[in-house]
């Protein structure tokens, strides 16, 4: 996006930050900072060293306050991809991130770091919401295919020239821009798309749904900002909770909407919202999730256990003297909220940085 000049009281706040937690650097704090202090006078911004940037992107995910997955975060794998230019080189940078995240379901975190703004030459893009998404379209007569929240990015790269399949899970094209250039479209590689049939336990007409997720949530669309300099793109991806998938993507009226088709399948008396039809169709939803990631082998974790992990991270990181800022409404899984212990305390509400910050929805 737009260059934004990196302000000096975040550059020096940041580098304090680094030395701070991590003391021991080749060049010393004084030296570093006169030397950030001189390049942003003479060109208008200054470069992280490796080790800045890999600090900088575990400490953006640790100040997510919107994160209940924080407990692992200084194993984040930090790929600097700041030298890549060309659409295709990014597009196989991105390819890359997939592998290594993926990792034939022993899903590991990773974020790819590609170049900041500067004062001339506009960052890369990506304008997918996800590296891996749906397509979602409406039939002729209205009828909702594929998930609805993509229905405007899914117009979108048609218009560009993609070819839609019009089926119910058909993965999206990568969308990249390049300084000055027009949008280039890519296909996401098949077989960097590891997928999850859903099944249940013990409802054997529940495959029957053709129903199935991906198995890597892939975020395409913050900003990570580090000591002022704004990555506009910097893709990062944990494992999935099953709650994301299986009580909200696949259950949301904007998304995939499938209780009433749950319901029906269950045989519930779905004539009165006492019946809890809802409730119990959304269970047996998550309990398919979970089973099915489990069965192909494909990392995934309930939001009971992420929830205790959670709070163990707060645990640790009032040992280390540092508040965990965290937004209530994020964190409480949405389903059986009060039966974690993540949903009877309040949290800080701080806005620390580095962090991840949304700029503007898909531009469809
Ligand atoms: C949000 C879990 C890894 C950064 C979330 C949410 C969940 C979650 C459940 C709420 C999502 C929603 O309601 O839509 C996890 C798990 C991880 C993980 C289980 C496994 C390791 C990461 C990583 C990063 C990260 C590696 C960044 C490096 C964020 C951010 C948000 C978020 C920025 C807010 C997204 C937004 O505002 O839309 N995470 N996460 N998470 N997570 Fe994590
Ligand atoms: N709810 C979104 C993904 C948001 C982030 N969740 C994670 N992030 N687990 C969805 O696709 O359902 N992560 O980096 O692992």
């Amino acid at each position: 996006t737009r260059w934004r000049p990196p302000d000096w009281g975040e550059a020096e706040a940041f580098i304090r930050q680094f030395h701070a937690e991590q003391p021991d650097q080749p060049v010393p704090l004084t030296t570093r900072l006169r030397q950030i202090r001189e390049h942003l006078e003479h060109t208008g911004t200054y470069r992280h060293t490796t080790a800045e940037l890999e600090f900088g992107a575990r400490v953006a995910w640790r100040n997510s306050s919107r994160c209940i997955g924080r407990l692992y975060w200084k194993s984040l794998r930090v790929l600097d991809r700041r030298t890549a230019v060309t659409a295709d080189e990014i597009h196989g940078h991105l390819c890359d991130h997939l592998r290594l995240a993926t990792n034939s379901g022993r899903i590991r975190p990773v974020i790819s770091v590609f170049a900041p703004a500067t004062p001339y030459r506009d960052a890369p893009r990506v304008w997918n919401s996800q590296l891996i998404r749906y397509a979602g379209y409406r039939a002729l007569d209205g009828t909702p295919i594929g998930d609805q929240g993509q229905l405007g990015f899914t117009d979108a790269v048609r218009r560009l020239g993609w070819q839609a399949p019009g089926g119910w899970f058909d993965v999206l094209p990568l969308v990249i821009q390049t300084h000055g250039d027009k949008p280039q479209l890519y296909d996401v590689p098949r077989d960097l798309v590891l997928e999850v049939p859903l099944s249940h336990p013990n409802e054997p007409r529940f495959a029957a749904l053709g129903l199935r997720w991906h198995a890597v949530p892939a975020i395409s669309q913050m900003r990570l900002t580090i000591g002022g300099i704004d990555y506009p793109l910097a893709p990062f991806n944990g494992w999935y909770m099953g709650t994301e998938i299986g009580a909200r993507n696949l259950v949301d009226p904007g998304r995939y909407h499938l209780l009433p088709l749950i319901a029906e399948l269950l045989g519930l008396d779905t004539s009165s919202e006492t019946t809890l039809w809802r409730d119990r169709a959304l269970v047996e939803l998550n309990v398919a999730v979970l089973h099915s990631f489990q069965a192909a082998g494909v990392k995934i974790s309930d939001h009971h256990t992420e929830s205790r992990r959670f709070l163990t991270h707060l645990a640790r990181e009032k040992e280390q003297g540092r508040i965990v800022p965290a937004d209530w409404s994020w964190i409480v899984p949405p389903v059986s909220g009060g039966l974690t212990p993540v949903y009877h305390r309040y949290y800080d509400e701080a806005d620390l940085r580095p962090n991840f910050y949304l700029d503007e929805d898909a531009r469809a």
